[in-house]
């Protein structure tokens, strides 16, 4: 092999090697694109989803006059509560239980688990058994943690529990803010997704909430 010959050899492979480094390149710059995109359209469906929830506990409270209380004692007294996520309990059961005259929210089978794993609402009432209720499961949001959910009577009343898809429990409280301090959501109800990271975060972070997503 000439001189010349071995020149155009070397050369043809410093070009093959920059064409891989630009190919892995881009090809990098692609997954992330992607990755970006589908986090981004995750949480816009969330939104919507959150938006739809709200909008449920709104017509529930229309047709009761009270929204789905953050207790499970108010809906039942003698339910037996592990503690821990009730107030996305007690959401499921109001608008999803046909002794409630709904449903007024039809979770997709993904919308609904029972994350805590308990069995405490074991109602009496033949009414209240359907497949959703009878084990208290929780409607969950869109990377399947339970949501936060306060009833106005229970801003006052003590941090409450959730545990999520991690089994970690988290103390969560009723959220103030603004300039007047005044509770998120006035006196209605205080709703929110934890977000992708799974973590509560007062509304704020990554987390979705009622009073930042429900004009
Ligand atoms: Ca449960
Ligand atoms: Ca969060």
């Amino acid at each position: 092999m000439s001189a010349r010959q071995e020149r155009t050899h070397a050369f043809t492979l410093i070009e093959l090697l920059v064409v891989v480094a630009i190919l892995s390149i881009l090809m990098g710059l692609v997954v992330v694109g992607v990755t970006q995109y589908l986090a981004s359209a995750h949480l816009k469906k969330e939104r919507v989803n959150l938006q739809q929830l709200a909008a449920a506990v709104q017509t529930y409270a229309d047709r009761w006059g009270d929204f789905p209380p953050s207790r499970l004692v108010e809906l039942q007294s003698d339910s037996v509560s592990n503690g821990v996520n009730e107030g996305a309990e007690c959401l499921l059961w109001c608008l999803s239980s046909p002794s409630r005259a709904g449903p007024y929210h039809e979770p997709t089978e993904a919308g609904y688990a029972n994350v805590d794993g308990d069995r405490g609402f074991e109602a009496t009432d033949s009414r209240l058994y359907n497949e959703i209720t009878r084990e208290n499961f929780e409607v969950v949001d869109s990377w399947g943690n339970p949501y936060v959910y306060l009833h106005w009577r229970h801003y006052e009343g003590g941090a409450v529990k959730v545990r999520g898809l991690d089994g970690k429990v988290q103390t969560v409280e009723a959220v103030r803010g603004g300039k007047s301090g005044r509770y998120r959501g006035d006196l209605k109800f205080q709703l929110r997704s934890m977000g992708p990271n799974g973590l509560d975060e007062g509304g704020e972070g990554d987390d979705i909430a009622s009073w930042h997503e429900v004009r």
